[in-house]
């Protein structure tokens, strides 16, 4: 079968991974780049041997000869992206957040979907090696039914020297980071009914929030608790993993520090090591990430390939971005915000 070829747009920190993973990913390559910075356009040009570069995405989308977009920009940049993809009838990938507002993330699904293409969001926490491996135990029925969840990303890890614009946002950790959470908790315990919310900032070097509880009521009954910081120093620092906790009527499941998953239930304990692959161009401690870069990238081509819907396609993705926005609503408000009512 042919092969899928795409163009990238935004050539920085995170997109080094979106390069390397391409790389990795059966059915698709890279053939073209874009990025307005001529250094970033240059280095990473050089370091995958791509050859045609472009500063202006019209200019790229113009020349065109490629089957798909992968929009690696900040969320400023997103909605113009994945319009102007729409408009050249090319399939896009978008990275998160999907967008600055929930109304701007429904124009963009609007728009691809009156294109007849596809658009997936890079919401690619969920694609972790630990999360598909709890989402695994539920559906074996290892702990019957859910009704409780704790979702938990606790680190002091130095974000800011790699993404320097994270300590200069308004909004900071619910957007930036949160938003991967609340994904997992959608993933695992399914949608959301209505979210409380509660932040503050504790790094007085930085501009929005770095921590955030968030209690949900999933529209199934069960309850959740989201809690997210970047100002939690502890004497082995876990960054980037998520940790969770959730009892069922038959059972209870651990994910704990280390990717050690623990099932519990009448039959007794089982304890998995649940790790990530270290990919041959991964590093620690982002290794989890990474591998998850690369599993949502192959679920883009399979998908893509069947004519079927993304996972985490931007109708998806509607509904945890409507949770970012409720969370920042209800922490403004200190009231409990209907998610239904915003979607
Ligand atoms: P960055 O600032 O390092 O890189 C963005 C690049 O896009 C820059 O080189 C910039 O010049 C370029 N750019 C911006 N607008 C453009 C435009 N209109 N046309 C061409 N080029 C343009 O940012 P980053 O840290 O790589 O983050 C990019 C995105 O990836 C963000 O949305 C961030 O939240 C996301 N991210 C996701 C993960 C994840 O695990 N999914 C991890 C880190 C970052
Ligand atoms: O930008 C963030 C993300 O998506 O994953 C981790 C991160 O790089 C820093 O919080």
């Amino acid at each position: 079968m042919t092969e899928l070829k795409g163009a990238l747009i935004g050539c920085g920190f995170f997109a080094i991974n979106q390069m390397h993973a391409w790389r990795d990913v059966e059915g698709a390559y890279i053939v073209a780049i874009c990025d307005r910075d001529p250094e970033r356009l240059k280095t990473v040009g050089d370091q995958f041997g791509i050859e045609r570069r472009y500063s202006d995405a019209e200019a790229m989308f113009a020349d065109g000869g490629f089957d798909f977009v992968d929009i690696a920009t900040t969320v400023e940049s997103h909605r113009a992206l994945v319009e102007m993809a729409a408009r050249n009838r090319v399939p896009a990938i978008c990275q998160k957040p999907f967008a600055k507002t929930l109304s701007d993330a429904k124009a963009m699904v609007e728009a691809c979907r009156k294109a007849g293409v596809a658009l997936m969001v890079h919401e690619n926490f969920r694609w972790q090696t630990p999360i598909q491996a709890v989402r695994k135990a539920l559906e074996t029925g290892a702990i019957g039914t859910p009704f409780w969840g704790r979702f938990s990303f606790r680190s002091g890890y130095d974000v800011f020297s790699g993404q320097p614009y994270l300590a200069e946002g308004e909004r900071f950790i619910i957007e930036d980071l949160g938003i991967h959470t609340l994904d997992i908790a959608r993933y695992i315990l399914g949608d959301v009914s209505a979210l409380t919310a509660r932040t503050r900032r504790v790094n007085p070097r930085i501009r929005g929030e770095d921590v955030a509880t968030i209690l949900l009521d999933h529209e199934n009954g069960a309850t959740s608790v989201v809690d997210v910081s970047y100002a939690t120093k502890l004497s082995k620092e876990p960054f980037p993993e998520t940790l969770m906790e959730l009892d069922g009527s038959e059972g209870t499941i651990r994910l704990t520090q280390g990717y050690r998953l623990e099932v519990n239930n009448a039959q007794g304990t089982t304890i998995a090591d649940v790790s990530p692959k270290l990919l041959s161009w991964a590093s620690r401690p982002w290794h989890n990430i990474q591998e998850s870069v690369y599993a949502i990238q192959q679920h883009w081509v399979d998908q893509l390939r069947r004519g079927a819907e993304h996972s985490t396609s931007g109708a998806d993705n509607l509904k945890t971005f409507a949770l970012v926005e409720a969370a920042y609503d209800s922490a403004a408000q200190g009231k409990t915000i209907d998610v239904g009512a915003m979607l």
